[in-house]
């Protein structure tokens, strides 16, 4: 299990950790050049309510990168060549090979197989590409005090976990690491990137979300809401970065309860944090450091992340 800290890996040297993830450049990068290639890695390591919560998800890390994988097979390899360009090395070699132009740097090492992206490094914007198709989560919380949703006025009469009339882009501008993102307006993204790339990012991101919505649909599964984040490629091409379309980055519920549940939590049936979040809300005053997580619930969020990622690929 890895909620421990970063791995020493041969050939990389760490220079950035977020809650549950570790970026690192390639050993021999001078501190001011900029790498062709960046290896982002998992680890099991959980957060919710701005905590890393112990214990860690045992193959979390493994779980999630699988699925970002599969994602971004499934988007790139769309019909008639309108694929979604991603930051994924070229067919993403295993350890033991070397890559061009990076002096031969060993790619990913066995100690972080199977959790871990290489990745090509972009020129990273500062938006977080948020899209909504179903009011929950800080839009249902927004949208009972003042029918909006990060400003947009949205009709009345809407519950918690219904289906939004259109998906919502949402962006969010991402303060510096370890601050709080902060949800702005599509116009403030435009004089924060500039009306062409905040145009293309919006429409990447609906674009994205309406794919993925109608993949996940058709099996089983409801896409209620997820993030992107984009960087400019060495060609000056929009590229889909980070992680994607994982229980970190998004909310998936199930169909069916979705369809029959009566309740908002049996509607809301997650295969994300939402039992953790749910355990510390009824277990923790949210002052202070937050408890350990019983195994109880430690292996019944393992095995909601196991049967999303079985579903959406078997
Ligand atoms: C980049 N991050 C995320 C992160 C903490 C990862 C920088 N292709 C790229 C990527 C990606 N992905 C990044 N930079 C340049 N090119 C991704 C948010 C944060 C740990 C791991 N930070």
């Amino acid at each position: 299990m890895t909620s421990a800290p970063p791995a020493d890996l041969a050939g990389w040297r760490h220079v950035y950790s977020g809650k549950v993830r570790d970026l690192y450049v390639p050993a021999d990068t001078a501190d001011d050049a900029a790498p062709a290639h960046l290896l982002v890695v998992a680890s099991d390591r959980v957060s919710a309510f701005d905590h890393v919560l112990s214990p860690g998800i045992p193959d979390k890390g493994v779980l999630l990168t699988t699925l970002s994988l599969w994602w971004f097979d499934q988007l790139a390899g769309a019909d008639g060549g309108r694929g979604i360009p991603n930051h994924l090395a070229a067919d993403h070699v295993l350890a033991g090979d070397v890559l061009a132009g990076d002096d031969a740097v060993e790619l990913i090492p066995d100690a972080v197989r199977g959790r871990a992206m290489l990745v090509r490094s972009l020129d990273m914007q500062p938006i977080e590409c948020v899209v909504r198709g179903y009011l929950t989560g800080s839009g249902w919380a927004e949208y009972r005090t003042s029918g909006t949703v990060c400003g947009i006025p949205l009709p009345e009469g809407l519950n918690d976990g219904d289906r939004l009339p259109e998906p919502l882009y949402t962006p969010a501008w991402k303060a510096p690491m370890g601050e709080h993102d902060e949800n702005i307006t599509f116009e403030r993204s435009v004089e924060i990137v500039g009306a062409g790339t905040a145009t293309a990012l919006r429409d990447l991101s609906l674009e994205i979300y309406r794919r993925a919505a109608a993949i996940a649909e058709a099996r089983g599964l409801i896409l209620a809401d997820t993030k992107f984040e984009f960087g400019f490629d060495a060609q000056g091409v929009l590229t889909l970065a980070d992680e994607v379309l994982t229980s970190d980055s998004s909310r998936y519920w199930d169909a069916e309860s979705w369809r029959t549940g009566t309740t908002p939590a049996e509607r809301m049936a997650s295969f994300d944090k939402q039992i953790v979040r749910d355990w510390l809300t009824a277990n923790w005053d949210k002052q202070g450091e937050p408890p350990a997580l019983p195994s109880e619930i430690v292996e019944r969020t393992r095995e909601r992340y196991a049967e999303l990622l079985r579903l959406l690929t078997s």
